[in-house]
């Protein structure tokens, strides 16, 4: 039987990392097989290109560039992980996916987002996720989390104009595709929220 791909996204310090390893432990104990990964990011490449796009240099990175980058790590990614453990059955969370690029490169960049589409395409072909999670939570409340974690890195340094329109675009997509994207309020204490995603996955339980 084939797997399930469940990607969560949401601007910075929305609690994708920490509902992700909930997410996993609740799987794991129904007796699934899972495997958690992000992006940019998920292979020993992949991993090196994140380091690239993350950590703050003086030299400024063509958004083009950045976008190949992305996909790049992208297609290393699925190919040698994701749809491996897809074919054999696996549950696959992944931190971010997609959606972010349209996010943060179409939204944040303002680059168009036909380019991102095509990549989508020739990258992934008909795949996508299964479902989306979208923790939303307002742009200012997510960077003060964040920062209270770690120093910003080179997508956290952007101002709060860039995260508001990154918001937008993931709102925006939610719209488009109730049927994949879930948004689930992570303003509120992490229990509250974690109840939203149980919810949420007693619904995919019974399917
Ligand atoms: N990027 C990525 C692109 O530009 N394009 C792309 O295509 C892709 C894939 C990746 C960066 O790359 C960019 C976007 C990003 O800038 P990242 O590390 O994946 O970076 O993303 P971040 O958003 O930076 O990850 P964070 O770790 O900052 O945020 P999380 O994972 O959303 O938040 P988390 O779980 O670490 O929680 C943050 C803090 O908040 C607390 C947690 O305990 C933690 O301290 N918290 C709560 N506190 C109160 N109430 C709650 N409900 C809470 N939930 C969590």
């Amino acid at each position: 039987m084939p797997g399930f791909f469940i990607t969560l996204e949401g601007i910075e310090g929305v609690g994708k990392t920490t509902n992700l390893n909930y997410i996993r432990d609740r799987l794991e104990r129904a007796g699934r097989e899972v495997v958690v990964t992000r992006e940019p990011g998920g292979t020993p490449l992949g991993e090196e290109l994140r380091g690239l796009l993350l950590t703050p240099r003086e030299e400024t990175i063509d958004y083009m560039a950045e976008l190949l980058m992305i996909f790049a790590a992208r297609a290393q990614h699925l190919n040698q992980v994701i749809e491996p453990a897809l074919q054999r059955g696996a549950w696959v969370l992944c931190d971010r996916f997609t959606d972010a690029t349209f996010a943060y490169q179409g939204g944040g960049r303002q680059l168009d987002s036909a380019p991102v589409a095509q990549l989508e395409q020739l990258v992934q072909g008909e795949r996508r996720p299964d479902l989306t999670v979208l923790l939303d939570l307002p742009v200012v409340q997510g960077l003060e989390r964040a920062r209270k974690r770690s120093a910003p890195d080179r997508f956290e340094a952007e101002r709060v104009e860039f995260f508001e329109r990154v918001r937008q675009v993931y709102l925006q997509r939610a719209a488009a595709e109730p049927g994949r994207v879930h948004v689930i309020d992570a303003a509120p204490a992490l229990e509250v929220v974690q109840k939203q995603i149980d919810q949420l996955l007693d619904t995919l339980e019974k399917r």
